[in-house]
């Protein structure tokens, strides 16, 4: 796909996060907007997948560590065949398999995940085991950054650096916010890129929210061998909304009808030359 087919294409999937959450009246918007593009990057171009074979041995895996952001995720596996348009209507419903953090019932679910920490672990499991096996597949972990404050995030970056392992590519989504503040004021993290460099990762900063910079710094990091990698994804929450970005309010929220009306105008349609 094109950057602009793809930006149209996150364009959709943050228009399917709104109404999933308008309509079942529960979700994690801010967070589930800040890393669309990230999401959309991953599953229409950078990943190894195929839908109709989701536990193919050899496909890419992907790990939504903070997975109270499922919003995007879920609406990405409706749009790539996993499961059925119709189903996301039942987001967050009585007896759904779509419950408010990602489970392993799902088709293209690797994990359950919703306590924060346990990802990045799993995912070096993962990596490792491909290594073990001579395959070839890469393993994905999107984290965020209130998340960081997890200590075996940091017992797995030892891991992944220690056993070198360069099919494991972590993402973390720098919003700068978590559930109640700043993160610097909750629990500071900075200096971030050095942290993550210290642990033995090769890092790319990157603006998280812009498509062509997202595909590039993958692109770079595909190229490193012998360690495991970091794109440091510097993003807004509440991304495309102007009265959700930066707004801690909306970590986790439900819109009204006009709410939800202005959030899709300022959305827009997909900009011409690359239909999503
Ligand atoms: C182990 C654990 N502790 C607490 C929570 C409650 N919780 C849900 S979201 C959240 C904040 C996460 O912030 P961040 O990682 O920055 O996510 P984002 O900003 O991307 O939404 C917290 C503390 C949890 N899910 N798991
Ligand atoms: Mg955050």
């Amino acid at each position: 796909m094109t950057v602009k087919e793809l930006e149209n294409k996150a364009k959709e999937i943050r228009r399917g996060i709104l109404t999933m959450i308008y309509e079942s009246e529960a979700g994690h918007i801010g967070g589930a907007l800040s890393c669309c593009d990230i999401l959309t990057a991953l599953f229409y171009q950078i990943m190894n997948t195929d839908p109709g074979k989701p536990k193919d041995p050899d496909r890419d895996r992907f790990v939504l560590s903070k997975g109270h952001c499922v919003e995007g995720y879920y609406n990405i596996l409706a749009d790539k065949g996993y499961i059925r348009k119709e189903e996301l209507k039942t987001f967050s419903q009585f007896q759904t398999r779509l419950i408010g953090h990602p489970n392993r019932e799902i088709p293209g679910v690797e994990m359950n995940t919703g306590a924060l920490g346990h990802g990045l672990s799993s995912a070096c499991g993962m990596a490792k085991a491909g290594k073990m096996q001579k395959k070839d597949y890469r393993v994905y972990c999107l984290m965020g950054d209130g998340e960081q404050a997890e200590g075996s995030i940091w017992e797995a970056a030892m891991f992944a650096s220690n056993y070198r392992l360069d099919n494991l590519y972590a993402i973390l989504d720098r919003n700068t916010l978590q559930i109640s503040g700043p993160t610097e004021q909750v629990m500071k993290l900075e200096p971030l890129k050095d942290k993550w460099q210290a642990f033995g990762f090769e890092v790319e900063q990157v603006d998280g929210n812009d498509m062509d910079k997202v595909l590039k710094a993958f692109d770079r990091l595909q190229k490193v061998n012998g360690k495991p990698k970091l794109i440091l994804a510097d993003t807004v929450k509440g991304k495309g909304i102007s009265f959700m970005e930066n707004n801690v309010k909306w970590h986790h929220g439900t819109l009204n009808q006009a709410e939800y009306e202005q959030a899709l105008r300022e959305l827009g349609k997909p900009d011409k030359g690359g239909e999503a």
